[in-house]
């Protein structure tokens, strides 16, 4: 058989490069409605191919995307002031996210009953913003134009850190877009304003997220331990209307009771920092902190939110991925992003 690798940027539908093979993407090889192709088509098991998020297509054109996610990479890691490794981040998180790539069109939950990301959510990977080594202004502004890009298109943005920086330029590409409530999971309130000059670092992004007008409060879930941010911050936060809640806290009121607690009808902005889980089952971050959140608990919080807000953007940040050579902190960052999406768009076909 004659192998025709090309890009097609032809759709009629939009100019989505993406890669196909004798007229069939062969990153979504059963892209089509119908159901898997596996008896006419490729297998593709996740381990082939080109390691797009997903293994969604590859949308490099920021001014042509046409889908309902655009999923970016922030691989910035200078803001950290411990472990740095987390601008490996993004690839780790692409490939780990193969695994839940088996050409199924869609996922089937058998709890739920429900099949997650059919087809019908039209998911592009954008690759990555540039970085800049040594200039934090220059990258985040990289970032923020990349996130800008996708809400422009009407696409829901998701970024992949990098650090917890990262969350400052999509939070500020987020003006003039409405306001926005900032669901935090994580380890730290990363509510410092300003040390040494530094303004832009790991922990400093909630603080940057309060300044703006267009931020209407902040829910800050499973902090606990020593954090960067000292006790004047916590009170800042509380001044300022912040929600602060330990993993202890709301492992006793339960996952409904805390998302109940996010004011009803706030368009929501949720950022996951993956040292909010337990370094025994997320060891690959750059902070890890001991007594974190397991897996179904911050699931069942990313569902109550799907179906209680709209969701206006995700970024998950990090995920180092060499502090952890099992795979499984990228592994938990990509299913916990991908059950998210399916959670949100599976609350679309219902409202
Ligand atoms: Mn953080």
């Amino acid at each position: 058989m004659a192998l025709s690798y090309r890009m097609d940027c032809t759709d009629p539908k939009g100019p989505i490069c993406a890669f196909m093979l004798e007229g069939r993407n062969i990153l979504r090889p059963d892209s089509g409605m119908s159901g898997h192709g596996y008896e006419t088509g490729r297998l593709d098991l996740p381990f082939t191919g080109i390691a797009t998020f997903g293994r969604r297509p590859f949308a490099p054109d920021w001014a042509a995307i046409d889908a309902d996610v655009a999923v970016l990479g922030a691989p910035f890691d200078a803001g950290t002031q411990y472990r740095p490794g987390a601008r490996f981040g993004p690839r780790a998180v692409r490939e780990a996210s193969t695994l839940f790539s088996f050409g199924h069109a869609g996922a089937y939950d058998h709890e739920d009953d429900a099949t997650y990301l059919g087809a019908d959510v039209r998911i592009v990977d954008m690759g990555d913003a540039d970085i800049v080594h040594t200039d934090t202004v220059k990258s985040h502004n990289n970032i923020r134009l990349g996130v800008k890009a996708a809400l422009d298109s009407g696409a829901l943005p998701v970024v992949i850190g990098g650090d917890h920086s990262v969350n400052i330029p999509c939070i500020e590409a987020l003006e003039g877009a409405g306001d926005i409530h900032i669901l935090q999971i994580d380890a730290h309130l990363d509510f410092v304003d300003e040390r040494h000059g530094v303004t832009r670092g790991h922990g400093n992004p909630m603080r940057r997220a309060v300044e703006k007008s267009y931020v209407s409060g902040l829910t800050q879930v499973g902090i606990r331990n020593v954090s960067s941010t000292a006790k004047e911050g916590y009170e800042d936060a509380r001044a300022r209307g912040s929600d602060i809640l330990s993993v202890r806290q709301a492992r006793a009121m339960g996952p409904q009771s805390v998302i109940e607690r996010i004011p009803a009808g706030a368009r929501l902005y949720v950022t996951i920092d993956i040292d909010a889980f337990c370094p025994s089952i997320a060891p690959g971050t750059g902070t890890p902190s001991h007594g974190g959140f397991l897996y179904y608990e911050v699931l069942e919080m990313l569902q109550a939110v799907a179906r209680r807000h709209q969701i206006v953007g995700i970024d998950l940040v990090e995920v180092a991925p060499d502090y952890d050579p099992s795979g499984s902190t990228a592994i938990l960052a990509a299913q916990l992003l991908l059950n998210f999406l399916g959670f949100i768009f599976h609350a679309k076909t219902l409202a």
